[in-house]
């Protein structure tokens, strides 16, 4: 593959509604869509995943830039590449930054796809013609909100409820969503928010049946995990502290997990997301995956990696509708009694829409050999 050009789309899109996890609230998205044209002018499509603020991680839109046009593009456009388990590669010399490698990754799988004439899952090695759904729900303000809230998502057919909680929206709010739900398959992310100070609170959860719960302490922590995990019934799936296969091995050898979250644009891209994938399933560690809040881009780059086997447990990958009263894909993804079916058309498998990308558009910059 001899990439001719790379065009950054800046783009802001406003999520329906707001959306609270303890460390913050979301309401716009701002993101980049990598347009990639190689000679034979066949394009893929990539989506960035940092937020505006350096919340979930150091990442951000502006450092995510930075980085893509002073160093990521030259060293893509350097030379031609075979395969696009080169690309992580390529970037080796960079430190971290893993989510902008990612976008980039992104785009040259779906060419790699493309070119191949096949649908980016079969191109990863997925299997599944459908994969099953899960739902993550912000903070609400009281217990009453939100149990008004998963019944909708219930009803929706959602096959999991995920719920934000944080110091003081913890036990009592979920408490109440079990009593209303005893069978649902439901699940917490604190997304940081507590220390091991708070194990009493942590223990308590335990009697709610929770199928896990997600980063509990520390976003760089894997040590206070594991003392977490040898006093927790619940088991803990860490997101924010793996970027990486050897992180995630470091971290099932310690115990500070029973299963992972893998979100392509933390790990640096779907090569990394599959090394991990393959481990996991080798130590019988459950995968599930995450989402950034995508549109439609990111979002199918999500479901292709689904479709591989070790993703048991149904992920955070919801319809378009969830999110956006206009999603930038034609078809847009939807969800169907709690699944997603896979497209078979070549690469994401989804046509982007010019004129509703445009619609969202701030700016745009082509990078040219
Ligand atoms: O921790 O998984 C997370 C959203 C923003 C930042 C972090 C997280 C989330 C979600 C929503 O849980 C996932 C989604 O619906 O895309
Ligand atoms: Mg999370």
């Amino acid at each position: 593959i001899s990439i001719r050009d790379v065009t950054l789309h800046r783009l802001v899109m406003r999520l329906k509604d707001p959306f609270t996890t303890s460390f913050g609230t979301f309401q716009e998205k701002e993101f980049f869509v990598i347009e990639m044209e190689d000679d034979t002018g066949c394009i893929g499509f990539g989506e960035s995943v940092a937020f505006s603020s350096p919340w979930y991680s150091e990442e951000t839109v502006e450092t995510n830039k930075h980085i893509i046009e002073k160093f990521l593009i030259p060293l893509l456009l350097e030379s031609p590449i075979e395969h696009p388990d080169e690309v992580s590669k390529r970037f080796e010399s960079i430190k971290r930054n893993n989510m902008a490698k990612s976008a980039l990754e992104g785009a040259v799988w779906d060419l790699f796809a493309k070119r191949n004439k096949l649908p980016l899952y079969k191109a990863l090695g997925g299997e599944k013609q459908q994969i099953d759904v899960g739902i993550s729900i912000g903070i609400q303000p009281t217990a009453k909100a939100l149990v008004h809230v998963v019944e909708g998502f219930v009803n929706e057919g959602y096959k999991r409820m995920k719920v934000k909680i944080k110091p003081g929206a913890d036990y009592e709010m979920l408490k109440e969503v079990r009593k209303h739900f005893p069978d649902v398959l439901l699940m917490a992310d604190a997304n940081s928010a507590y220390t091991l100070k708070d194990i009493n609170t942590l223990k308590k959860l335990d009697e709610l049946g929770l199928m896990m719960i997600e980063q509990p302490l520390a976003h760089d922590d894997i040590i206070d995990h594991a003392k977490l995990q040898s006093e927790l019934e619940t088991p803990i799936c860490l997101d924010e502290s793996i970027h990486s296969l050897e992180d995630a091995r470091k971290a099932v050898e310690l115990g500070s997990c029973k299963i992972i979250n893998i979100k392509i644009g933390r790990v640096g891209g779907i090569t990394e997301s599959k090394k991990i994938h393959d481990y996991c399933a080798q130590q019988e560690i459950a995968v599930w995956c995450g989402g950034m809040l995508e549109a439609g881009i990111g979002r199918a780059h999500n479901i292709a990696l689904t479709t591989l086997p070790q993703f048991i447990l149904p992920g955070d990958t919801a319809g378009s509708s969830r999110y956006w009263d206009r999603d930038i894909i034609d078809p847009e993804v939807t969800v169907d009694k709690g699944v997603i079916h896979v497209p078979n058309k070549p690469g994401i498998g989804y046509e982007v829409n010019r004129e509703v990308l445009e619609s969202f558009r701030l700016d745009k910059t082509v990078y040219s050999q």
